[in-house]
């Protein structure tokens, strides 16, 4: 039976990766750190299933990561989805982000080392935001990114995924690792953390309408940061930066093809996209229109408290690699990833 690590199963691409790998038959291996409370509510359906395990690690801490690859010596192949995620707290934290995002995958890929387990496969989560500013122009004079774009890091966070994705190629080049990273666009979904900005604003239209929706015959008032009927206020949904251009795909789709890059005979990196691309602007009026709600000028503010120090303002991938070699490519556009969200709150 072919068996699984996964760091980060408790986060939305993790918990994705692991109904994958449960579902051809692995074993998989789930890693997920002490937390005060509950962190499960992704892998709650596989907790029990006989052929997952959730162990107790943290990818900073390498003892607890030598102990689990040495627990776990029959291992077949490593997914690291584990790292501080978050663009806009990685300013706030970026020693942490550091830590986690990029040491985090050294921890693991040295470990691997040490304990002579070079024949593990690999998978390092990389991803778009390390283009930052970065892009080339095709003949029609269209932007994009592919795996020959530089790197322009524009983050604590990009800068520390930038450090691990050069750390895989070390590894793959020094010590002839198997490893391969994903330089995945933005995924989505519902099992999206609500502080990414389109599960925010997914949530916000659920709750604005089940909100609404408890009065029989509404009439709202709008002020700056509220919309009220009679006395009952509800506050306004706060956004930072509405310009920037993102290339948003489904996170269901999007781990098929980290499995895809451990099944080739030679690793090697891919970028993994839709080829599209929208600005926030343009999420916020899909995701009003699908549930409904056509006049939504009042519903919303801007906040430049939500805007970030340094912004990567154009993102569109071109996943012509992984369509060629991986055979993969994105099966839900953004109207069927919006569907797909509303739906799980509404
Ligand atoms: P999430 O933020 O949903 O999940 C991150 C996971 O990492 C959580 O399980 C979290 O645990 C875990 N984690 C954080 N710190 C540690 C630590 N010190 N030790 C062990 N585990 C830790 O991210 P996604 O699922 O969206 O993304 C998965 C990976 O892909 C991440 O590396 C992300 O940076 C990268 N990526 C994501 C993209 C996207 O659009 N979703 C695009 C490109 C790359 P806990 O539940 O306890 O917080
Ligand atoms: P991103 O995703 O930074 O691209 O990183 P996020 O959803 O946080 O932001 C996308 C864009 O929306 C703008 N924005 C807001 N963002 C948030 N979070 N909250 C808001 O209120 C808001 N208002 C506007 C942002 O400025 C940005 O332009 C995601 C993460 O999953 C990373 O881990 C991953 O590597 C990249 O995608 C690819």
């Amino acid at each position: 039976m072919t068996k699984a690590i996964i760091t980060g199963v408790t986060g939305q691409d993790g918990s994705h990766l692991a109904d994958l790998l449960l579902d051809k038959g692995y074993y998989v291996i789930g890693i997920s750190r002490r937390c005060s409370t509950d962190n499960t509510q992704r892998i709650k359906h596989i907790l029990n299933h006989e052929r997952f395990k959730l162990v107790e690690g943290d990818i900073t801490d390498v003892s607890s990561v030598i102990n689990i690859f040495k627990d776990n010596e029959d291992v077949d192949e490593v997914y690291n989805l584990a790292a501080q995620s978050h663009v806009a707290t990685s300013f706030k934290q970026p020693a942490l982000t550091w830590d986690i995002t990029g040491k985090g995958c050294l921890n693991l890929l040295q470990s691997l080392v040490d304990l002579n387990m070079k024949h593990v496969k690999f998978y390092q989560a990389s991803s778009s935001e390390m283009f930052g500013s970065s892009y080339d122009v095709d003949r029609s004079g269209d932007k994009y990114q592919n795996e020959n774009t530089k790197f322009m890091p524009q983050s604590p966070y990009a800068i520390a995924k930038c450090a691990a994705h050069y750390a895989v190629s070390l590894y793959r080049g020094g010590y002839g690792l198997h490893a391969s990273c994903g330089i995945l666009f933005n995924h989505e979904g519902p099992r999206r953390g609500e502080n990414f900005v389109t599960q925010k604003i997914i949530k916000w239209i659920a709750d604005f309408i089940k909100w609404r929706n408890s009065y029989e015959n509404p009439i709202l008032l709008f002020s700056d940061d509220y919309i009220s009927i009679g006395n009952d206020k509800f506050p306004k949904l706060r956004l930072g930066n509405l310009e920037a251009y993102r290339d948003w795909g489904y996170a269901g789709d999007y781990v098929e093809a980290m499995w895809l890059m451990l099944q080739q005979e030679i690793p090697e990196d891919y970028v993994i996209c839709t080829g599209e691309t929208h600005t926030v602007s343009e999420f916020l009026n899909i995701a009003f229109y699908s549930a409904g709600i056509t006049d939504y000028g009042n519903l919303y503010v801007i906040d430049q408290q939500l805007c970030r120090p340094s912004e990567v303002d154009y993102l569109k991938g071109d996943c012509s690699k992984a369509k060629n070699k991986l055979g993969w490519q994105p099966k839900t556009n953004l109207e069927g990833l919006v569907k797909l969200m509303l739906d799980e709150k509404l």
